[in-house]
């Protein structure tokens, strides 16, 4: 088969001094450590302009053969919340009280969660990422043409990093949620079969007297492996 060969431009790219590299390296990791994953929502408005950037920046993120197959579906509307907290604490009521398995019970004891899930109401945005593992397309003669997309997995999970990095950065609290398993978004949110809900992510305001759990980050020394297998 022959193909059109690509498009090619130029880079616009911006040469920084050393001193700038580190600078704002040093910036961004300051202000990441601080990001944390918060359960405690006030329900304090948040400008829809904030998420929509948030999302812009969500959808630059790197995706295979550039299908960028995600959709970021934003739910404000309170009855839709109530229904998807409704759904989602009968998944979890039956993970906690009977699905998981008592290792992983004992993995999430630190983190003191169970099967309530209030913030699905109070957070003033839940942001539900739908992953698409195929594009739909109507053919000319009205028949359905499925188009695969490629590394659908590490595309969409890393918007959702530039998605939760830019919410940080926009002064808001985000959690990953992942109710299990979350086939009822597809319903609620009245979703094409193409899609598949990937991570629900409320953001807003963190309330007053948010507590977080006291756990720490691994340090450097234990996720830099560097030139492992050099004779
Ligand atoms: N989905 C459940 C359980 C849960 C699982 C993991 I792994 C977490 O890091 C946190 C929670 C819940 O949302 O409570």
């Amino acid at each position: 088969m022959k193909f059109p060969p690509p498009n090619l431009i130029p880079l616009d790219f911006q040469r920084l001094s050393p001193q700038q590299q580190s600078a704002q390296a040093g910036q961004f990791y300051q202000t990441m450590l601080r990001r944390r994953t918060v359960r405690d929502f006030s329900s304090a408005p948040v400008p829809l302009e904030l998420i929509e950037t948030a999302i812009r920046t969500a959808a630059t993120a790197p995706s295979g053969a550039n299908r960028q197959p995600w959709k970021f579906v934003v739910v404000s509307d309170p009855a839709i919340k109530t229904k998807i907290r409704a759904a989602a604490e009968e998944e979890e009521r039956a993970f906690y009280e009977h699905r998981a398995p008592d290792d992983w019970l004992e993995a999430l004891a630190p983190l003191g969660t169970d099967w309530r899930k209030e913030f699905l109401e109070t957070a003033p945005y839940l942001i539900v990422v739908f992953r698409e593992d195929y594009m739909l397309k109507t053919g000319a003669t009205g028949e359905e043409i499925k188009s695969k997309n490629y590394y659908v997995m590490e595309s969409v999970g890393i918007a959702c990093g530039f998605l939760l990095a830019a919410l940080h950065l926009a002064g808001l609290a985000t959690l990953t949620h992942t109710p299990s398993p979350m086939g009822f978004l597809c319903d609620i949110l009245a979703r094409p079969k193409n899609e598949k809900p990937y991570l629900l992510i409320p953001v807003g305001f963190p309330a007053a007297a948010a507590q977080v759990p006291d756990i720490q980050k691994k340090p450097l020394s234990e996720v830099l492996q560097l030139d492992p297998g050099r004779s």
